[in-house]
């Protein structure tokens, strides 16, 4: 089908054949989107920008700095690599308070849960009970809510915490990485005060060596990583129950033509899960069906989608830049958002439709969205009242297109717990067999591949990394809207075991499982952890995260969290590759991130621009670590 006029230059960008498909048809002729956006800019980015040497940190200038020029300092004399550390700085504070902010509601969410209030209830208590103990709560002869109550409360501390001991969960890490994190005197402490001090050494006339900038960068992005992320994930699978393997599909055609479609958009999953228990409340879908639908559909777009694809099977209709298109096709009653990764140009698409943008949080409102705030406290009759707004809808659906539901479904639903126990075998829960099979050379080594999408390059660079790294025998975890990525494009299946070498293959087939593991949504990067660590201590393949055999990439990264998510992944041990980073107008601080902090933290960034050439570094650096363990035979 041919592309519509309005986005000509975009078919070498889109080539998922659903995208295609809407943005064609008749319904979506109007539609301006990022990717319209993008072609039409037409101008390179800002060169300071892009080189991260633009400094905006006090008002004597905008500075913006040249590299090796004398007179092209700042006014305050500031030189290229302390702006690009302060502002690279920024970023992971930045991204590092975005899923703060995402943990302390699930936090308190998990309380509220804890008391007995609200719809849910504590789903995984040996789960809950092995978060206890890290945080020393006891657990014999107690009621599981009165136990959860003291996690909760404990987990809460640990945002405002002002003494100078570790964050309780740093204590799961490797002993040799728990040394390495006190001798640099980056052990974080409490999850807000990073941000705070990250973004007071970055003020103007604070920290201007950016060696130091970098140290406490690490220390603010582990406050994420094996803070807030780490926390967040726990309490929702507690809550809602961890992931197991279950069958979904990821495709816009998972939108239907008799139902009440409703797009469920953002990443805190107590406003997903609470509209996914009231859609089923018989008074909805008698009023769903007063209005002329045969139910309501729920479908999930960005990190929300992966949690209720996760743990619910709820089908996703979108990645991160579907999201415009999901509206395009004219099918949607309502798009229902919280926080992070939704786009203002939302309402200006909908506006053409009789859609609504049902803002949910007071932190996000939109102009042209409709606001109805979640409460958490009356979750049910919040998720009610928004789901009556989008019901009402139904009768005002004009003229839609939705492609044609794609055959190829995903398997999802890889939590650490269940990687450990399917690889484990039948009868003891381990990582041993895949530590076995990492040495014997059938897995090659792991690759992850997080983070999002992004409007400037291909929607297929995921997938074309991916089939490079299963093909040789790499084992790929997955999370956030490269997972999404990846279940369009087939691979999170088992019938990819196909696309794999041969002795990869062969594993999938025996386990039955996915080449590709979708392990959840971005916050759940810190299951990686968790997981890398586990295998550390399964023995056979070195004494920290730094010697494992595995490589991160978030090659199409789009969003601040992404860099937090990199930073945490470095200053925990593992390498990781993305295709751009905004340093590179700074000589020695660049070379600092892509080699230099390889001295202390014994991993660093890398950076390569071509989705190939990215592929293949990720196979050398993993083979140079088997090298290094002397099993690369
Ligand atoms: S939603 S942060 S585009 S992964 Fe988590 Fe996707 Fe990136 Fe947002």
């Amino acid at each position: 089908m041919a592309m519509r006029n309005g986005c000509e230059g975009c078919s070498d960008i889109i080539k998922c054949g659903s995208s295609k498909d809407v943005l064609a048809a008749k319904p979506a002729q109007n539609v301006i989107t990022a990717y319209d956006r993008v072609q039409r800019r037409g101008m390179s980015a800002c060169l300071f920008g892009s080189g991260g040497t633009c400094c905006r940190n006090c008002n004597m200038g905008p500075c913006q700095i040249i590299d090796g020029i004398e007179d092209m300092l700042g006014i305050c004399g500031v030189s290229a690599d302390t702006v690009a550390a302060r502002n690279f700085a920024r970023i992971v504070a930045a991204g590092s308070a975005s899923h703060t902010d995402h943990a302390r509601e699930m936090v308190k969410g998990f309380i509220e849960t804890a008391k007995g209030h609200g719809p849910h209830q504590i789903k995984d208590v040996e789960k809950l009970k092995s978060l206890a103990a890290v945080f020393d709560v006891a657990t014999e002869d107690r009621e599981i809510n009165e136990i959860a109550l003291e996690v909760g409360e404990k987990a809460l501390a640990e945002f405002g915490k002002q003494d100078d001991e570790p964050l309780s969960m740093t204590k799961r890490a490797t002993a040799k990485r728990q040394a390495l994190w006190k001798k640099l005197n980056i052990f974080p402490r409490g999850v807000d005060r990073e941000v705070v001090e990250m973004m007071h050494r970055t003020h103007m006339g604070v920290d201007q060596d950016y060696e130091n900038i970098m140290l406490q960068a690490s220390r603010c992005a582990l406050s994420d990583g094996w803070g807030s992320s780490m926390l967040s994930t726990e309490l929702t699978d507690i809550m809602f129950g961890t992931p197991v393997p279950r069958r979904s599909i990821v495709d816009l055609g998972v939108l239907k033509p008799d139902q009440v479609n409703i797009a469920v958009h953002g990443h805190e999953p107590l406003l997903a899960e609470s509209l996914c228990i009231a859609a089923q409340d018989p008074e909805m879908v008698e009023l769903a069906k007063k209005q002329g639908a045969k139910g309501i559909n729920l479908a999930g777009v960005c990190c929300t989608g992966n949690e209720i694809l996760m743990r619910r099977g709820i089908p996703v209709a979108a990645g991160f830049v579907q999201q415009e298109i999901a509206i395009a096709t004219g099918a949607l009653e309502a798009m229902v958002v919280d926080v992070q990764c939704t786009m203002e140009s939302l309402a200006q698409v909908a506006n053409g439709f009789h859609t609504d943008i049902i803002t949910t949080n007071y932190r996000a409102k939109m102009p042209g969205g409709v606001h109805i705030q979640f409460d958490e406290h009356e979750a049910l009759n919040s998720a009610k009242q928004i789901l009556t707004h989008a019901i009402k809808n139904f009768k005002k659906r004009g003229e839609c297109f939705i492609p044609e539901e794609k055959k190829l479904d995903v398997v999802v639903g890889f939590s650490h717990e269940t990687i450990n126990y399917m690889l484990g075998g039948r009868f003891r829960a381990s990582y041993r067999p895949l530590n076995d099979n990492i040495i014997n050379g059938r897995i090659r080594g792991i690759g992850v591949m997080v983070g999002c999408d992004n409007f400037r390059l291909a929607d297929d660079t995921h997938e074309l990394i991916a089939r490079h790294l299963i093909k040789n025998n790499v084992l790929v975890l997955a999370t956030g809207c490269a997972a999404t990525s990846l279940g369009r494009a087939g691979l999170v299946n088992p019938e990819a075991a196909r696309f794999c070498g041969d002795s990869l293959a062969e594993i999938c087939e025996t386990v039955g499982m996915p080449p590709v593991l979708h392990m959840g949504s971005c916050v759940d990067n810190s299951r990686i952890l968790v997981a890398a660590t586990q295998i550390v201590k399964e023995g056979g393949l070195g004494e920290d995260i730094t010697d494992l055999p595995a490589i991160g990439t978030a090659p199409l990264w789009m969003s601040e969290k992404a860099v937090a998510i990199g930073q945490y992944f470095v200053a925990s041990g593992a390498q990781v590759v993305f295709q751009d980073l905004p340093v590179s107008g700074a000589k020695k601080f660049n070379k600092y991130l892509l080699e230099g902090l390889m001295g202390p933290l014994g991993a660093h960034w890398n950076v390569e621009s071509d989705p190939q050439k990215l592929a293949e570094l990720m196979v050398a650096k993993i083979d140079a670590k088997r090298e290094a363990l002397g099993i690369n035979k």
